[in-house]
């Protein structure tokens, strides 16, 4: 496998399938590294701890997290399974960014940001990022979040260790939608 595949297929076991290589997850999203090395080579995934490393160490995002001993790794966020990140809640920037596709505004107007099949809503502080996460959807929309209202009004926010903010539900009354879209 090439590596960027290799680091899509980590996303799958680590965020949302890791019973496709007979792994589980602890309560906060941990695997122990050599389990996980086991289990990927077991399935025909030959992988060394120096090559997850690397990948670890190259991922754009920074989507992977080994812990301070070293022995342990998880996904920073984009969980579907239920975890507890364990993130402490955090003072967002006066507004945050999220980038979604025209065919949810009508609904998002509605019902505001849903966390969907996640375990979070993603916010992000900066807006070509989010036009890439909407464009994944279809014709990207960028909305903005107005963060520090919502924190004064006591909504929890936690940025997660690759720096993307999350909190469980954004209501219509505090997204900004572009006119027109
Ligand atoms: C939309 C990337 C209808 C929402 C990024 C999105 C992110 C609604 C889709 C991470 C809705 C969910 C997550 C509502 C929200 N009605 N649609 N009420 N509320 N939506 O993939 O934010 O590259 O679960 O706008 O960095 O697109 O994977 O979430 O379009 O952090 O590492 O429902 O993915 O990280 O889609 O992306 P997703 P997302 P990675």
């Amino acid at each position: 496998m090439k590596d960027k595949d290799l680091s899509r297929f980590l996303s799958l076991v680590l965020r949302h399938k890791p019973e496709e290589i007979g792994i589980t997850l602890d309560a906060q999203g941990w695997v122990a590294v050599d389990t996980l090395l086991q289990a990927l080579n077991d399935r025909k995934h030959p992988i060394d701890r120096a090559k997850l490393e690397q990948i670890v160490a190259e991922n754009n995002k920074k989507r992977f997290a080994f812990d301070e001993t070293g022995t342990l790794i998880r996904a920073n966020q984009g969980h579907s399974i239920e975890v507890d990140l364990a993130l402490p809640a955090s003072e967002p920037p006066a507004t945050l960014y999220h980038g979604t596709a025209t065919q949810n505004i009508e609904a998002i107007r509605k019902e505001g940001l849903q966390k969907q099949s996640r375990q979070h809503v993603h916010l992000s502080t900066n807006k070509d990022t989010a036009t890439q996460v909407g464009g994944r959807h279809g014709k990207p929309v960028i909305l903005v979040v107005r963060a520090g209202e919502m924190h004064q009004a006591g909504f929890a926010f936690y940025i997660s260790e690759n720096g993307v903010w999350l909190t469980d539900h954004v209501p219509t009354a505090y997204i900004d939608f572009p006119t027109p879209l």
